[in-house]
């Protein structure tokens, strides 16, 4: 089934659940523009989610998610927010939402993990998971390791529930080469970031218009949470640190820590961690949310009808 018609929207375009960043103003700007847009809980305490959720209600009578990054400690508490909330899409990252899904399945939420491997999928699958957002490498934040090219194609062979791409898609050619692996929908982050709707400093969106198709890299393979940045002074320090991998955590946790707040509030060029994925070197201008997405599926073969 198409995401179109499995969550009730024109696009079939969800916007990533980004952390500090896809706050009610992204979240309602993408939903309003035919996508489903997400709340990223990120590390906030449930109560900032529910203030989050409401204003989203504000903003917009379309269908809208929350993603919960599960490696935040209020992972547990936001299980039961969405459910009092009345939400009616939930995305998972960085960690494993099993448990969670019964209750999320009883309350009628369609539930779409974010996997970054074909053994999660299938485990997820077998755990009641609607539909999956297969996220490869080549995405920002937190990550996997394999490309969206080849992890695409084998998870849709593995599963049989609706496979939604991400990682690397910007346009509308993205859109399309996700459709033809098998993909029934795309999840899109970096490209949001720069549009006039995203809350984040001006730095950042004009870093991510700025990017080459060189200047992401990777941070904290060494502390098995592997992290997509933009390259600046903090990144290179970062690996610096870890380059023989005997720099300790806490001398890594000071310099991480705050780095994305330094990022999306104080636009830090040298102390931010500006994170993003290799589709930023696709990204040319800063642009509406309605631009944007109206843009990658107006274009696309499968607005056409071509691929299906
Ligand atoms: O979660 C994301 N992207 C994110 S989360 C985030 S906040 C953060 N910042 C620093 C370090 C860690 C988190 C920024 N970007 N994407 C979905 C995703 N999920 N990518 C990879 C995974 C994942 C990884 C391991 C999912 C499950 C998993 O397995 C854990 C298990 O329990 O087996």
């Amino acid at each position: 089934m198409d995401l179109r018609d499995l969550v009730g929207i024109k696009y079939p375009i969800i916007q990533g659940g980004m952390a500090n960043i896809a706050t009610h103003q992204l979240a309602a700007a993408v939903s309003n523009a035919g996508g489903l847009g997400l709340i990223g809980c990120g590390g906030w305490d449930p109560e900032r989610v529910r203030d989050e959720i409401r204003k989203t209600k504000e903003l917009t009578d379309k269908p809208f998610g929350v993603n919960i990054m599960l490696m935040s400690p209020h992972a547990e508490a936001i299980s039961d927010v969405v459910i009092e909330e009345g939400i009616k899409v939930v995305t998972t990252g960085a960690g494993n939402p099993a448990k969670y899904i019964p209750k999320w399945k009883e309350a009628g939420i369609i539930v779409i993990p974010v996997v970054p491997s074909v053994a999660f999928a299938k485990r997820l699958e077998r755990s009641g998971a609607d539909a999956l957002v297969v996220e490869g490498t080549e995405a920002g934040g937190h990550i996997g390791e394999i490309t969206t090219f080849t992890l695409v194609p084998q998870v849709v062979d593995a599963v049989s529930i609706p496979v939604i791409a991400a990682g690397g898609i910007a346009d509308s050619r993205g859109l399309d080469a996700a459709y033809v692996l098998g993909a029934k929908g795309v999840q899109i982050g970096t490209v949001l970031l720069a549009s006039n709707e995203c809350p984040i400093h001006e730095n950042y969106k004009n870093k991510i218009v700025n990017a080459k198709d060189t200047e992401t890299l990777v941070t904290g393979r060494q502390t098995g949470a592997p992290v997509r940045v933009l390259k600046n002074k903090m990144a290179r320090e970062y690996l610096n640190l870890t380059k023989f991998g005997n720099a300790s955590l806490e001398e890594l946790e000071k310099l991480t820590l705050g780095s994305l707040r330094k990022a999306v509030l104080d636009g830090d060029l040298d102390n931010g961690s500006f994170m993003a994925g290799q589709s930023a070197g696709l990204v040319k201008e800063i642009r509406s949310v309605e631009e944007i997405l109206k843009s990658i599926f107006e274009n696309s073969l499968v607005a056409q009808g071509i691929i299906k």
